[in-house]
């Protein structure tokens, strides 16, 4: 029998294609980024070409992926939440490059490529970050707007999760953490606003793409809570345990920069059952969907086993 302190190991149903998924997501998001964003010709260039860069250096793609797997869970079709789930990647890439710059936590390697201040300068990377967040929302006008959420509810839901009390509160509780013990409790507030509110949001804008009910709402909002939290923790085991080449951004960084991290805090063995963990509270929430929820339940699985 599993003790208290083991996790029990978490499994998806192994007939679910999850690479063809992916393929589809990142497919369908590129092609909608690629849309809706100003050409790397139009004027002023080199700020479109800065945007560009970092939008199509490589990234995983999950927030999307979450996005779209929430659409499909609901009952909806994937390409009605094209512009949120671009929407999201905006705000995600945006928060990167910022993240990047001497100001933040410094690095030079995002997504396998030089960072964005290294190839365009610092001022136009907190440009290309800036025209980034409003590109989100200018993307997300292109919703549709469905009876139970209206536009104005996608706005809300995008600039709650961007703004003062999610995103960018847990970046500066992370800056401000730097070099200082800080309890379990303190780390948890900064990966639920740093990392899980746009992972959040990302499946709740997939829910409302389809008109979900208030109850699938509920179960998806659980889901991306508990999927965000595990995220986060897997990241920072990924920092101790992974190379530069294989992740594509600085391995190492947490202990250089000495941020409270789980691995920092409780170790590895045990950051590794929290985020089983968090995984299994994360497939949990999904029940309400009586076994539709195969592509969150897939995804929930390769984000705690991922190795980048
Ligand atoms: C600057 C407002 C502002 C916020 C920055 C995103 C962020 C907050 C900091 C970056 C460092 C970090 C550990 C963020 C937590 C979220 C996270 C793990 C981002 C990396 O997401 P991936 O792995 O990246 O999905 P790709 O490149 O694959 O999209």
């Amino acid at each position: 029998m599993a003790s208290r302190n083991q996790a029990k190991p978490v499994s998806a149903p192994s007939s679910f294609d999850l690479g063809a998924f992916l393929d589809s997501c990142t497919t369908l998001v590129n092609r909608g980024l690629d849309r809706f964003l100003p050409k790397a010709s139009c004027k002023p260039a080199v700020l479109h070409q800065s945007m560009r860069y970092s939008l199509f250096a490589g990234g995983k793609r999950m927030r999307p992926a979450l996005c779209f797997a929430a659409a499909q869970a609901c009952g909806g079709q994937m390409e009605e939440a094209v512009p949120l789930a671009c929407a999201v990647e905006c705000i995600h890439t945006y928060s990167l490059i910022h993240d990047d710059l001497p100001a933040m936590d410094n690095d030079d390697f995002r997504r396998g490529k030089p960072t964005n201040h290294k190839v365009f300068g610092e001022a136009m990377a907190i440009l290309a970050g800036d025209a980034l967040l409003a590109q989100a929302f200018e993307i997300a006008t292109h919703a549709r707007g469905w009876p139970r959420y209206s536009h104005k509810d996608i706005t809300y839901e995008l600039a709650k999760a961007a703004g003062s009390l999610q995103l960018v509160a847990g970046q500066a509780a992370d800056l401000e953490a730097e070099g200082k013990r800080i309890a379990p409790a303190q780390l948890r507030y900064i990966h639920e606003r740093k990392t899980s509110a746009l992972l959040c949001c990302s499946v709740r804008l997939g829910g409302m793409s389809a008109n979900c009910t208030p109850a699938q709402l509920a179960a998806l909002t659980d889901f991306g809570y508990h999927v965000g939290l595990a995220f986060q923790v897997i990241d920072d085991i990924l920092d101790v345990t992974q190379s530069s080449e294989k992740l594509g951004k600085t391995a190492g960084k947490d202990i250089t920069a000495q941020k409270a991290t789980y691995p920092s805090i409780v170790g590895l063995e045990k950051s590794r059952q929290i985020a089983q963990r968090l995984t299994q509270r994360a497939f949990a929430a999904l029940k309400p969907f009586q076994g539709k929820a195969e592509a969150l339940e897939a995804l929930a699985e390769y984000l705690l086993k991922r190795d980048r």
